[in-house]
C-alpha cells in the first residue's frame, strides 16, 4: 500500500464542484481519500492574468504504483473534459502528484516529489493543514519548514463556506 499526496486545482467553471468531482473520481480510480484539506482560494501563480484558483491537497491510500497513479490522474482529467491551453494557464481541473511515500523518482513522464512544491504557497499551505510534519525526501525538511523558507508572496485564503 502506498501513501500519496495529490494536489487539485481549478480556475475555470464551478471551481469547487470540479475539485469535489475530482475527489469522487480519485476514490474510484486511485484509492481511498483518507484526509482532505479545506478548499483555498489562491492568487494565480506563474501566469498572473487569469482567475483565482481553488486548490486543495488530499492524502490517498492506493495499491497502485506512481506511474499508474499518474496515468489515472491524467485519465480523470480527460474524463472531466479538462480544458487547458497554456502552461500555467487556466484549467477546469488539474490533478498533480506531490508525494508517494518517501520515494524519489525522475522519469520522462513523472518527477516525485513534484519539483515546484518548494516555490508555491498554494501547495504548501493546504499541505501544511493536513500533513505539516510530512518529511520531504529531497530537502529533508518538513512541510512546515518548507513553508517557513518559501519565498512565494502570492496570497492564499481559506474558504469558509
Ligand atoms: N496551477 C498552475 C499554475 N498556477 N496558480 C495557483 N494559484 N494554483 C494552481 O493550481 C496553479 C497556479 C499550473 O498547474
Ligand atoms: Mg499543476
Ligand atoms: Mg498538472
Amino acid at each position: 500500500m502506498f501513501t500519496y499526496f495529490l494536489h487539485l486545482g481549478s480556475n475555470v467553471g464551478d471551481r469547487k464542484k470540479m475539485l469535489f468531482q475530482a475527489i469522487q473520481h480519485i476514490q474510484v480510480q486511485i484509492g481511498k481519500v483518507v484526509i482532505q484539506s479545506s478548499v483555498y482560494e489562491t492568487e494565480p501563480w506563474g501566469l498572473t492574468d487569469q482567475a483565482n484558483f481553488y486548490n486543495m491537497a488530499v492524502k490517498v491510500h492506493s495499491t497502485k504504483n506512481p506511474e499508474q497513479v499518474c496515468l489515472e490522474a491524467k485519465a480523470i482529467e480527460k474524463e472531466m473534459q479538462r480544458i487547458k491551453e497554456l502552461k500555467w494557464g487556466p484549467r477546469n481541473i488539474d490533478i498533480d502528484l506531490l508525494y508517494c511515500d518517501d520515494i524519489i523518482l525522475k522519469t520522462e513522464a513523472l518527477t516525485i516529489p513534484h519539483p515546484q512544491i518548494y516555490n508555491r504557497n498554494f501547495v504548501l499551505i493546504p499541505m501544511m493543514e493536513i500533513a505539516g510534519e510530512w518529511m520531504d525526501p529531497v530537502k529533508n525538511m518538513t512541510i512546515t519548514e518548507l513553508y517557513d523558507q518559501c519565498q512565494d508572496t502570492n496570497e492564499v485564503f481559506i474558504l469558509n463556506e
